[in-house]
């Protein structure tokens, strides 16, 4: 088979829960303290994996990381389990935040490398504790995921000096996914409010490991005033497809010097730019228009996989209706329920990892169809968790039902080395 997109989506994890630990992500501030629905959860992101599958495309996902992290705890010397002190750090050590695989690795796909291979590299993570950890247990699964070194390789994260976040901060433009791309790394400066999350250093030695041609590597910034205002990650106000890229027009530090560039790189690009006078950045944040799925369905055309939170806003829904009422490159607008995620900051865009390959080089386990979707589902609703309040993260009894329900998924799943 021919090289194709594949979205491996992360699988909620047990251990779902709201504990407010990422700054400068409004969603997960705001939901802090709230009661989780990990079971609810799971199956709204195999909801969302079957209908992509349904638009005949092919659908990947990744396992949940083991949790509660012990080893993560035991290395703060938090080895009581009655010590209720340092409850951030506790949470930190539960939290399901994999489910993220936009924040994975960040992937080259073979036509774009020097040695024609598909290079994916984990992302560090640094800037968040609870997240900071992910990265060895992903590694892991991406080599067992990618074992084909044929095909592919997997490299360790960048160290740890320069902050990491992966493919929410990288973009690939190409006439088509199997044709030589464009590859936009976009990174913040530090000095604001929150976080800087991506640094300028991390993209750079990324695009060196994955041997991309500096001709077709380009570095952008992201605007302050969107990180200010929440877009903690690019993939929450911009997202490119093949030849398109949608983006809010308060996206980039120099928008036109940025667009001028992609253009010199790749003359056939469209640039659809939402303006702040339609929707702005603020409601763009909101209602995660951007953090969507941009993918090209079977016909061709283009559709756009929204969560239900941007359909329902006014703003955001007129300026969608005007454009499939235009000419443009996006011909759909399908919007999916991943509130849980959402709750979190997470739409559909952060709930997976694009990598461009032939299927029939990945890990089968890693592959899936309805059947096998159905098989997941049913272990979730066997034994996920339906409910989780924040006074529960830390109790023996609930670390020992999440144990048991990713190990069931794992033996479900034919993956017990991920144990
Ligand atoms: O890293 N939220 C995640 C959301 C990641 C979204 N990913 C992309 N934009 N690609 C984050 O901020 C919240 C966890 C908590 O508060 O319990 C959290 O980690």
């Amino acid at each position: 088979m021919a090289l194709v997109e594949i979205n491996f989506d992360g699988l909620v994890g047990p251990s779902h829960n709201y504990a407010g630990l990422s700054l400068g992500n409004l969603a997960s501030a705001s939901h802090g303290g709230d009661p989780s629905y990990p079971r609810a959860a799971a199956l709204q992101g195999l909801d969302k994996m079957r209908h992509n599958l349904s638009l005949g495309l092919v659908q990947g996902w990744f396992a949940p990381l083991p949790r509660p992290n012990q080893g993560f705890l035991d290395s703060l010397g938090l080895t009581q389990p009655a010590d209720s002190a340092e409850i951030r750090l506790r949470a930190a050590a539960w939290s399901a935040s994999s489910m993220w695989t936009a924040n994975a690795a960040t992937v080259s796909p073979a036509p774009d490398t020097a040695d024609g291979r598909c290079h994916l590299t984990a992302a560090n993570l640094v800037t968040m504790p609870h997240r900071s950890q992910e990265w060895p247990d992903t590694v892991r699964q991406l080599r067992l995921a990618f074992a084909d070194a044929a095909h592919f390789a997997v490299h360790d994260a960048v160290p740890a000096c320069f902050g990491d976040e992966g493919a929410a901060n990288h973009m690939r433009m190409a006439p088509r996914h199997d044709a030589p791309g464009l590859e936009l790394f976009v990174y913040g400066r530090p000095g604001g409010p929150f976080p800087a999350r991506q640094h300028e250093q991390a993209g750079r030695a990324v695009a060196r490991l994955h041997g991309l041609d500096p001709a077709r590597a380009l570095f952008v910034e992201q605007s302050a005033e969107a990180i200010a205002a929440g877009a903690f990650h690019n993939d929450v106000v911009a997202v490119a497809n093949e030849r398109v890229l949608f983006t809010h027009e308060q996206a980039f530090a120099d928008p036109d010097g940025t667009y001028a560039a992609i253009r010199a790189a790749l003359p056939e690009a469209e640039i659809v730019i939402v303006p702040a006078s339609a929707v702005s950045l603020a409601e763009a944040i909101r209602s995660y228009l951007f953090n969507a799925q941009l993918l090209t369905l079977g016909d061709g055309a283009m559709g756009l996989v929204i969560p239900t939170e941007a359909w329902e806003m006014p703003s955001v829904r007129g300026w969608l209706d005007t454009m499939l009422a235009s000419n443009g490159p996006i011909r759909r607008v399908l919007p999916v329920d991943v509130r849980q995620s959402m709750a979190n900051g997470g739409g559909p865009a952060c709930l997976r990892l694009r990598v461009v390959a032939d299927p029939a080089t990945v890990d089968p386990r890693f592959l899936l169809d309805a059947a096998r979707i159905d098989l997941l589902a049913g272990v979730v609703a066997q034994t996920w968790p339906e409910q989780i309040d924040p006074v529960d993260i830390g109790r023996a009894s609930l670390a020992e039902s999440v144990r048991t329900a990713r190990a069931a998924l794992l033996d479900t799943a034919g993956l017990r080395e991920l144990a």
